[in-house]
């Protein structure tokens, strides 16, 4: 089996949490340089809160009140890192995992948990996609990846783009799994992207894994290369590294936005939990795989670094704090969450009214009405 290769890696932050940027990392630096020290804090606090988010999520789960959930521990650094690359005008196609770049886009996390408490079709409502720049979560791998180059066609098509004007110029973001590489679409998505020259950066969260399948097997060359047959140029990012992510995903934001076509980004990460509530991760991965990604968590890693830089207990305890509230409020309220109104199947397949909608709506209310309200007969 093929070797995965690791360099040249893009790193700021050394697994110790000091400041020791790599030789690819040189052109990035200058987008690090711009954070400010409540910048480093936000990037710290929105990773704690949503990892605790995350553990609630999966209580939640586990006691009945979720039919499934899909952790993101382990993979905060390349989440939040490159959430706060892309500006908030640019669009974002998530697939499922994407916690933390949802709470970052403004979404409300109850809306999300509707999805997977089965009363929602997309989470939240996308009537309006301006509201978050954030397109619902997909759960047929890799179809974000032509989604998203549709849209980027459509940003090209419209002149949204290579102004110069940094503040209104968009560009469109889409993450997947190292094992969504191996779809069609995706690279369908990559002939599309670099024939039209999209304004968009392909960021693959390289988790290590595809349920059991581990990315040795499907990926022979690394990652960051798959573009570069289609004229896609890529770079390797450690994910676990929250200021490399930003910094990476921000300049190759700014570059798609200026027009100088698509880029993709691989962050190495690791996902620490079950691929999701139904998996038993310990039936295909060893511990000790799992301890060296332990040892290279981008929480404690970011940690280490702002204690260096004098940040106090009292910092690290608020927090804290901050997060069981946030997960506190969440379990509260997807405790009040009420049943499901199977009506609104009909409402969002069309943006207008339409006839067969009309009619199957009707037959639908019909049925619902036969049933007494124990769910017998009527
Ligand atoms: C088209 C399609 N095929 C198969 C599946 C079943 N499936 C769900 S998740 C998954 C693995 C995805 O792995 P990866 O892209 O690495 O993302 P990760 O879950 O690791 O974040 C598969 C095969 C699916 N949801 N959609
Ligand atoms: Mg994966």
């Amino acid at each position: 089996m093929a070797e995965q290769k690791t360099e040249p890696m893009v790193q700021l932050l050394g697994a110790d949490g000091a400041f020791a940027p790599t030789a690819a990392a040189e052109e990035f630096v200058p987008y690090f340089d711009k954070l400010t020290e409540a910048d480093w804090k936000k990037f710290y606090r929105d990773m704690v809160v949503i990892r605790r988010f995350d553990a609630e999520a999966i209580n939640l789960q586990r006691q009945g009140q979720l039919a499934l959930w899909v952790p993101s521990h382990g993979q905060e650094g390349a989440q939040v890192g490159s959430a706060y690359g892309a500006a908030m005008h640019d669009h974002v196609f998530p697939a499922y995992r994407e916690h933390a770049i949802a709470m970052i886009r403004g979404l409300d996390m109850v809306d999300l948990i509707k999805q997977f408490k089965g009363l929602s079709h997309g989470g939240w409502d996308f009537r309006n996609p301006e509201l978050h720049n954030l397109h619902i979560y997909t759960l047929v791998i890799g179809s974000q990846a032509l989604h998203a180059t549709g849209y980027a066609m459509g940003i090209a098509f419209d002149g949204k783009y290579a102004t110069g004007n940094r503040d209104k110029d968009e560009a469109v973001i889409v993450y997947f799994g190292d094992g969504a590489t191996s779809q069609g679409d995706v690279s369908e998505a990559f002939v599309f992207a670099a024939s039209y020259q999209t304004p968009q950066v392909f960021f693959i969260q390289n988790n290590h894994w595809a349920i059991s399948v581990p990315v040795s097997v499907q990926a022979r060359v690394p990652l960051y290369r798959r573009g570069e047959g289609f004229g896609i140029p890529g770079t390797q990012v450690d994910g676990n590294d929250v200021f490399a992510s930003y910094a990476v995903t921000a300049k190759l934001m700014d570059d798609a936005r200026s027009g100088r076509g698509p880029a993709l980004i691989e962050a190495h990460t690791y996902r620490i939990g079950a691929h999701t509530s139904s998996d038993d991760p310990t039936k295909y991965r060893n511990e000790s795989e799992l301890d060296e990604w332990i040892a290279k968590d981008p929480i404690s890693r970011l940690e280490a670094f702002l204690r260096d830089k004098g940040a106090e207990n009292s910092f690290f305890e608020g927090v804290t704090e901050e997060a069981a509230d946030f997960a506190a409020d969440v379990r509260k309220r997807t405790l009040e969450l009420t049943g499901l109104d199977p009506m609104q199947l009909f409402e969002k397949a069309y943006t207008e009214p339409h006839p067969r909608m009309r009619e199957q709506s009707q037959w639908l209310a019909q049925y619902e009405a036969s049933f007494g309200d124990d769910g017998g007969l009527a």
